[in-house]
C-alpha cells in the first residue's frame, strides 16, 4: 500500500515544486528513481532520497533510462528515469525512444532551462527546447510550469505511459518550477492518484467468435507468443490457452519462459518448419515486424520476399491500427491481452479438438532431430571455447536458477544465447527487443536485480558491453547480485578482420585483443574471473550466484568463432564492387 503521508512536516504552511513531485510519484504507487543528478535536479534527488524512494543513481543516463525502461516492463507500472538538462535529455531520450518501440511504459523526466530564454534563444545553461525534441520519439510529451499543476502532470504521464499500448513519455520540469512554493493543503490537494490508470480493454464477442471459427478450421495452427503476451501478466491463462488447444507455438525472444521453453508443445526448435507450414496463426501480442519478416517472403513460405505465405492470420492486440499493417489480418482480436486470453479461453471450452496428429508429428520429428543436433554440438569440448561449448554451462546455470533474470545482448552472442538457453519462468529474459538496440545490458542488470532482488546474468558480447560498461561501479556501488559475462572475441562479430589497406589501424570491427574485462570489476571491489575454458566458467558463474556478489566473467570466446551480424546476415547490405 502506498505511504500517503506527504514529504511537506505538518507544521511548515508550505511545500514546493521538488516536494510535491515526490509527493505525486509516491501517491502512485512509484518508490523507484534511476538517474543522474546535476542542474536542476540534485535536490530532486536527495530529497526523494529522504523521503524513502529507493534512487538508483547512474553513470551515463542512456543507462538510468534503459533501466527504467524495462523496471516498466518487468512491473507494469512506469520506470522513472530523472535527468539534467540539453545533454542529459539527450542521453536520456535514446532510451525513451526505445522504450516507446519496445511498448515499455516509462517516464523520461527531464529537469530542463528558463523558458524565457529558451524560447528566445538567448543562450541559457543547457539551453534546449527538449518538448519538440521529445514528441515525435515518444507516446506523449508534457510540461509543467506551475507548480499545482505537477500533480495533473504525474497523473497525465502515468496514464500515457501504461494504457493502451505501453510506451515512453516525456514530462519537462523547468528549473524555476521546483522552487516554486504552494500552501501545502492547495499543494495536497493538488495531487491525483490515478484510479486504474491502464483500464481493462475488453474484446468484442464476435471478434473472439470470428477468431475461434478461423482457429477451429485450420488444420495446422501455430500460436505465436509476443512480448506483449509477457507484459500482460496474464501467465496462467496463456498457458491454459496453449495447453487446452494443443496448438504448438513459438516464444518470441521476450516471450521465453512464459511456457517454460522445454515445454512439449514449443515448436522453437522447429521454427523454420512451421512459419511456411502453418495455415492459421494466432498472434498474441507480438507483431509482424522484422523479427518476424512482416508476415511474408521465404519465412513464411511466400515465393519471393514480398509474397504471402498463404496463411491466415488472428492478431490479438491492443492496438487497433496493429492489424492490417503488413499481411490481411482476417481476424483482429483488439483488446488487452490479459482479457482477450480470457475470453478466448472460454470461448474454447472443454472439448476443443486438438490439431490434427499429422501436424504435430511433423513437428516432433523435427524437433527431435534439431534438439539431437544442437546436444551433440553442446557436447563439444573445443579449444579455444567457442559460443556453444560456453553456453552449454549458461544453459545449466540458469536452469538450476530459473528465478534469475538473464540480460542478453550482441550479435553472436545474443542469437545463440537466445536458441540455446532455455527460460522457464515469465519476464526473466530480457534484451535487445525490437531494434536490436547495444547498450542495454547494465541498465536492464541493475533494474532487474533493484526490482526482483533475484540474480541477474547478463551475457554480453564484448561490443556491446562497451555501450554500458561503465555502470559495473553502479553494480558494485548498490551491490547488486549481478554476474555479467562477456562474451570475449575480440570484436563486433569476430576478432579476425583486418585492415584491408593494410595500415597501422586495425580493422573497423576489432578490438584490443586479450583484453581483461574483468579487472574492470575487481576496480570498484567487484568479482573479477578470467575463464578459458566451460569448466571455469561453470565455477565462476556458481560462485557468482552463491556469493550474491558483483561479477564480472570475462570469457574468452575463440575469434573466429562468430559470423558477420549474426543471425541477421541477410540484412547486412555489403559492397557489391570488390
Ligand atoms: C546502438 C547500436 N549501435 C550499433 C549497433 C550495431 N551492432 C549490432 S551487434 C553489434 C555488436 C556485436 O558484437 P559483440 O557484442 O561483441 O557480439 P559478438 O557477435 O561478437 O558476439 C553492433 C555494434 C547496434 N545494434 N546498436
Ligand atoms: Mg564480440
Amino acid at each position: 500500500m502506498t505511504d500517503l503521508s506527504m514529504t511537506t512536516d505538518s507544521q511548515s504552511q508550505v511545500t514546493d515544486g521538488f516536494h510535491l513531485v515526490i509527493d505525486a510519484l509516491r501517491l502512485n504507487g512509484i518508490d523507484t528513481i534511476f538517474g543522474l543528478p546535476g542542474i536542476p535536479i540534485t535536490d530532486l534527488t536527495r530529497k526523494a532520497q529522504a523521503a524513502g524512494m529507493r534512487v538508483i543513481s547512474f553513470r551515463h543516463e542512456q543507462n538510468a533510462g534503459n533501466a527504467a525502461a524495462i523496471a516498466g516492463f518487468m512491473t507494469q507500472k512506469p520506470g522513472i528515469c530523472l535527468t539534467v538538462s540539453a545533454p542529459g535529455f539527450l542521453n536520456g531520450l535514446t532510451a525513451l525512444a526505445n522504450a516507446t518501440t519496445n511498448c515499455f511504459p516509462m517516464i523520461l523526466i527531464s529537469g530542463s532551462s528558463e523558458r524565457e530564454i529558451v524560447d528566445l534563444q538567448q543562450g541559457d545553461y543547457e539551453e534546449m527546447d527538449q518538448l519538440a525534441i521529445a514528441k515525435p520519439l515518444c507516446k506523449a510529451a508534457f510540461r509543467v510550469l506551475h507548480a499545482e499543476d505537477i500533480g495533473v502532470g504525474i497523473a497525465r504521464a502515468i496514464r500515457a505511459a501504461v494504457s493502451g499500448r505501453p510506451g515512453g513519455v516525456y514530462l519537462d520540469l523547468p528549473g524555476k518550477l521546483f522552487a516554486q512554493t504552494l500552501d501545502a493543503a492547495a499543494g495536497k490537494n493538488s495531487l491525483i492518484k490515478v484510479v486504474d490508470p491502464a483500464p481493462r480493454q475488453i474484446p468484442a464477442q464476435d471478434a473472439v467468435q470470428r477468431a475461434l471459427e478461423l482457429l477451429k478450421s485450420a488444420k495446422r495452427p501455430l500460436i505465436l507468443l509476443g512480448k506483449g503476451a509477457a507484459y500482460a501478466q496474464a501467465d496462467a491463462d496463456i498457458r491454459a490457452l496453449v495447453e487446452k488447444t494443443g496448438i504448438p507455438y513459438l516464444p518470441m525472444s521476450m516471450a521465453k519462459g512464459l511456457l517454460p521453453d522445454t515445454h512439449e508443445q514449443s515448436a522453437a526448435a522447429a521454427r523454420s518448419y512451421v512459419l511456411p507450414g502453418a495455415d492459421v496463426v494466432m498472434l498474441i501480442g507480438a507483431r509482424l515486424n522484422w523479427l518476424l519478416s512482416h508476415g511474408k517472403g521465404k519465412t513464411w513460405g511466400g515465393k519471393s520476399h514480398k509474397d504471402w505465405g498463404g496463411q491466415k492470420f488472428i492478431q490479438v492486440d491492443i492496438s487497433p491500427q496493429e492489424a492490417d499493417s503488413k499481411v490481411r489480418i482476417d481476424a483482429p482480436v483488439v483488446g488487452d491481452i490479459g482479457s482477450c486470453v480470457s475470453a478466448l479461453l472460454a470461448g474454447i471450452g472443454a472439448n476443443w479438438p486438438k490439431p490434427p496428429a499429422e501436424w504435430l508429428n511433423a513437428i516432433a520429428e523435427r524437433k527431435d532431430k534439431n534438439v539431437a543436433k544442437m546436444a551433440e554440438t553442446l557436447a563439444k569440448d573445443p579449444k579455444p571455447m567457442n559460443f556453444h561449448s560456453a553456453l552449454a554451462v549458461v544453459r545449466d546455470i540458469v536452469k538450476a536458477n530459473p528465478d534469475a533474470c538473464l540480460v542478453n545482448e550482441g550479435a553472436n552472442a545474443l542469437d545463440f544465447t537466445r536458441s540455446i538457453v532455455d527460460m522457464y519462468q515469465p519476464r526473466k529474459r530480457l534484451d535487445v527487443g525490437t531494434w536490436g538496440v547495444m547498450g542495454i545490458g547494465m541498465g536492464f542488470a541493475v533494474a532487474a536485480a533493484v526490482v526482483s532482488r533475484q540474480p541477474v546474468i547478463a551475457i554480453e558480447g564484448d561490443s556491446a558491453f562497451g555501450f554500458s560498461g561503465m555502470e559495473v561501479e553502479t553494480i558494485c556501488r548498490y551491490n547488486l547480485p549481478v554476474c555479467v559475462v562477456v562474451f570475449n572475441n575480440n570484436g563486433v562479430y569476430r576478432g579476425t578482420d583486418v585492415n584491408p589497406s593494410g595500415g597501422p589501424d586495425v580493422a573497423p570491427t576489432v578490438f584490443v585483443k586479450g583484453a581483461r574485462y574483468d579487472k574492470l570489476m575487481e576496480a570498484f571491489g567487484g568479482s573479477g574471473v578470467h575463464a578459458t575454458t566451460p569448466a571455469e566458467l561453470r565455477k565462476a558463474m556458481e560462485g557468482a550466484i552463491r556469493s550474491r556478489k558483483p561479477t564480472l566473467i570475462n570469457a574468452v570466446i575463440d575469434e573466429t568463432a562468430g559470423t558477420e551480424s549474426g543471425r541477421i546476415t541477410s540484412l547486412n547490405p555489403s559492397a557489391k564492387k570488390k
